[in-house]
């Protein structure tokens, strides 16, 4: 090949791999391309003995009615270890119907069946449009691809951005709508439960108890009530060498918290006691897990712990990740109650901006932006 046809060749190759792997899979690959060959070190079953089979990791299950009864103090203390311990908990009993959640994770799918054409017109390069189609993590810098292609779609304020939103499949803003209004009901009501348990009560009425971390609390209820919610439904296709690649690269979430919604078809990993293991679906459950802000808001007690998705060779995987942070516009510090002499301050303020400058940066997110908001400790 002479190098005007090599380079020509390149850049077909480079063209299908921007439309995605859906593309990619609808049109029967049979192999994985290089360009998605991870090193031999960050494949899923490298160091195997760090990967626990299944059956062995048991997530905590938050019971979210229980928090509402004569139990509320021992839920707190679950979910305290949860947050300590894991990163990450399932909520069931969350009051979301069935219905409202299988739906979204139909629409989801009847999104990605649509043809690339179609799906094709919310494609966008710029990480802050409100609603953007892509694929693998960070296509514009990722140098190894991943298996997965996603629509992210800003759902704060929805008045604002819901014009935006895809006008197909028809009933795509009707049920994202609803999904969106419900999640963020329910992230309100996970967060309270989540100050409680840091010892930050959250009772408006503790006002008139002269409660003294009341301002602080109101504060921060207040800043989460007008924080950000970003929605991503994640698509993993059936992938023809599962092993070689993965669906998303070992990442924290930027966020105070996620709710994920998974389908029935596993994927989820997360790094527990230097362990990859996997999250067990429980169906109509939302996988919750702590993000960097409410790592740094706790001082390090909740962790914002690396997850990672695996593909398989035969099914399809759908999940919507709702993701929930502070305003764009604040800044993220650990809370002055839970600094004390014995645990001192362990993060620097941090902003969207300092997050976004990060992103342009690096290859994939991995630990290092938490990392890099650490203080180093002198002793
Ligand atoms: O698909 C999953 O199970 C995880 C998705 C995820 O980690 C994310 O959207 O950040």
């Amino acid at each position: 090949m002479s190098t005007e046809q090599q380079n020509t060749y390149n850049q077909s190759l480079e063209t299908m791999y921007q439309k995605g792997v859906k593309n990619m899979y609808d049109n029967g690959i049979e192999h994985v391309p290089v360009k998605y060959i991870l090193p031999a070190a960050e494949r899923p079953n490298a160091n195997a003995a760090n990967s626990v089979p299944e059956v062995n990791l048991e997530l905590p299950v938050i019971d979210l009615a229980e928090l509402q009864g004569p139990n509320r103090s021992q839920v707190l203390e679950s979910l305290a270890y949860a947050c300590q311990n894991f990163g990450f908990f399932q909520l069931v009993n969350h009051g979301i119907s069935e219905e409202v959640t299988s739906n979204m994770v139909d629409v989801g799918k009847r999104f990605f069946e649509m043809p690339f054409a179609e799906r094709e017109k919310y494609m966008s390069a710029d990480m802050s449009s409100p609603v953007r189609y892509g694929t693998s993590f960070n296509q514009t810098n990722d140098g190894v691809f991943c298996w997965r292609d996603f629509l992210k779609l800003v759902c704060h304020p929805l008045p604002d951005v819901l014009p935006l939103w895809p006008t197909s499949p028809l009933d795509f803003r009707q049920l994202g709508v609803t999904y969106a209004k419900e999640t963020r009901s329910l992230f309100m009501m996970v967060v309270e439960a989540i100050l409680e348990s840091l010892g930050l009560k959250t009772d408006t009425d503790k006002k008139t108890e002269k409660y003294e971390d009341v301002d602080e609390v109101v504060g921060i209820k207040n800043e989460i009530e007008n924080g950000s919610q970003l929605m991503v439904v994640n698509c993993y296709p059936a992938c023809p060498q599962p092993d070689l690649t993965l669906g998303m690269p070992p990442h924290s979430d930027y966020g105070f918290l996620t709710l994920l919604l998974q389908d029935d078809v596993k994927g989820l990993q997360i790094q527990h006691r230097n362990k990859w293991v996997t999250v067990q679906p429980i169906p109509g459950s939302f996988v919750v897990n702590v993000g960097d802000h409410l790592e740094i808001f706790s001082n390090g007690r909740y962790k914002s712990v690396l997850h990672r998705v695996l593909v398989n060779s035969t099914k399809h995987r759908i999940s919507v990740a709702s993701l929930h942070s502070l305003p764009f516009t604040s800044t993220v510090r650990p809370s002055p109650k839970l600094i004390t002499h014995t645990n001192p301050r362990l993060y620097k303020d941090t902003n969207f901006a300092d997050f976004v400058a990060y992103l342009k940066t690096c290859d994939s997110k991995k630990k290092n932006f938490l990392e890099s908001r650490k203080i180093e400790q002198t002793q």
